[in-house]
């Protein structure tokens, strides 16, 4: 029926990339491990179906599983979150994020942001992001005092611009965002207010931190990050904004629903429900707030002095003012260490070559690993950067990562 494709060189590169992660680390704060669970049903046969529109109005038929597969995803991420509506089509957050714009925005409207190098997001109103070059965005960062965000300039930011949405959230800001003061300003100039909770969401979920759902008007975020579900995007929103933001992905932005994605995110949804991943989402703070202090030992600067989340930003500049985010990265890599490199606030250097890296510890934390192994990596880190030219060091650490990952294996099987 069927070409014999099961020997694919796809499937010999799936292999490795199996090993990959089986045997380096992974400190990429937006990566996970998902589940074998979630894994299965993003692999089944619910790819072949389509499904334009929202359960019980298709404009396919044969829709009668999917709709019970969507209608359960939507209701236990509503009730994951307490949320009025869900909406659990978006293809990825930029995705949700973008079909937000398209809800309540005009083009050319303005909006509050944060900027991208204080730890904010391309879609939260880059110039090169189609955000930025649709909506007049106007940026808030950190102050320069403590590198938290500056409510008081999101505030004046507000007062003197009058924008139609504030966007809070960000993707390298190592502190708790406190949703409140944007609903205060927000009601202040009249403003609808989204939360971008990607990072965070399984955070948030496991009540570690504070839920913006009883503040904004919509949260959007990522299912694949610390909520640990399969690479995709949610929205949740009021009963009041329920029809426009379902308007806007589908027919406004999107086609046909991935609904192997959306079977997967339903089955991650559960998960995220459980005592146990109440406990894994403390974990990962624990180990972040571990990690800082191993790191900031060995010498490194750490933003804003610590980590309330699930990452930390390291300012290499004290560490060793020549060492750029992009050679740090690339060494580390190299060590079988897996990070990346990010602008730290205020950068001298730009985006491409950085001097900062981000940190995360939900990948670690769902393999299993603690205080212990969290102090083992901050001193592989320094040892690697301090020797970065010795390759005998760069092998040796190579080595210990392999043994630490073999003690923590996330994958028993291949793939
Ligand atoms: N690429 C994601 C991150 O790493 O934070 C954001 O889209």
């Amino acid at each position: 029926m069927w070409p014999d494709s099961g020997s694919d060189v796809v499937f010999e590169m799936i292999e490795r990339e199996v090993e990959r992660q089986n045997t380096t680390l992974q400190l990429i704060a937006s990566e996970n491990f998902a589940s074998p669970a979630v894994l299965r049903a993003s692999g089944s046969v619910l790819t072949n179906k389509y499904s334009e529109g929202y359960p019980g109005r298709r404009y396919y038929g044969g829709n009668q599983v999917i709709d019970e597969v969507e209608s359960i995803a939507r209701e236990r991420l509503s009730t994951l979150f307490g949320a009025e509506h869900a909406n659990v089509q978006p293809h990825s957050g930029a995705n949700a994020n973008l079909a937000v714009y398209l809800a309540v925005l005009e083009v050319g409207d303005t909006v509050l942001g944060m900027s991208l190098d204080h730890g904010g997001h391309l879609t939260h109103g880059s110039p090169v992001n189609i955000s930025g070059r649709n909506y007049n965005f106007m940026s808030y960062g950190v102050t320069s005092s403590d590198e938290r965000i500056d409510y008081d300039q999101v505030r004046d930011l507000a007062l003197k611009h009058h924008p139609k949405l504030i966007v809070a959230g960000a993707t390298s800001y190592a502190r708790t965002i406190d949703p409140a003061p944007f609903r205060a300003i927000a009601d202040e100039v009249g403003a609808l207010y989204m939360f971008d909770a990607a990072h965070i969401a399984g955070l948030i979920a496991g009540g570690i931190h504070p839920s913006p759902v009883p503040y904004a008007d919509i949260v959007t975020f990522t299912t694949h990050k610390t909520l640990r579900g399969p690479r995709g995007g949610a929205i949740l929103c009021t009963t009041e904004l329920a029809s426009v933001i379902d308007k806007a992905i589908f027919p406004g932005l999107q086609g046909g629903p991935l609904e192997h994605a959306i079977a997967a995110k339903a089955v991650a949804f559960a998960e995220a429900a459980t005592p146990e991943f109440a406990d894994y989402a403390s974990q990962i703070v624990q180990n972040s707030t571990e990690l800082g202090k191993g790191l900031a030992a060995e010498g490194f600067r750490l933003v804003s002095g610590g980590s309330d989340n699930h990452l930390l930003l390291v300012d290499l500049r004290t560490f060793d003012e020549d060492l750029t985010g992009k050679q740090a990265q690339e060494v580390l890599d190299l060590a079988g260490i897996t990070l990346n490199k990010n602008t730290v606030p205020d950068d001298p250097r730009s985006p491409f070559v950085t001097s900062g890296l981000r940190i995360g510890t939900p990948a670690t934390t769902t393999q299993g690993m603690g205080a212990t192994e969290m102090a083992q990596i901050s001193k592989l880190i320094g040892r690697t950067l301090r020797h970065s030219e010795d390759h005998r060091t760069l092998s040796a650490v190579r080595s210990e990562v392999s043994e630490l990952c073999d003690r923590f294996r996330p994958y028993a099987f291949a793939s």
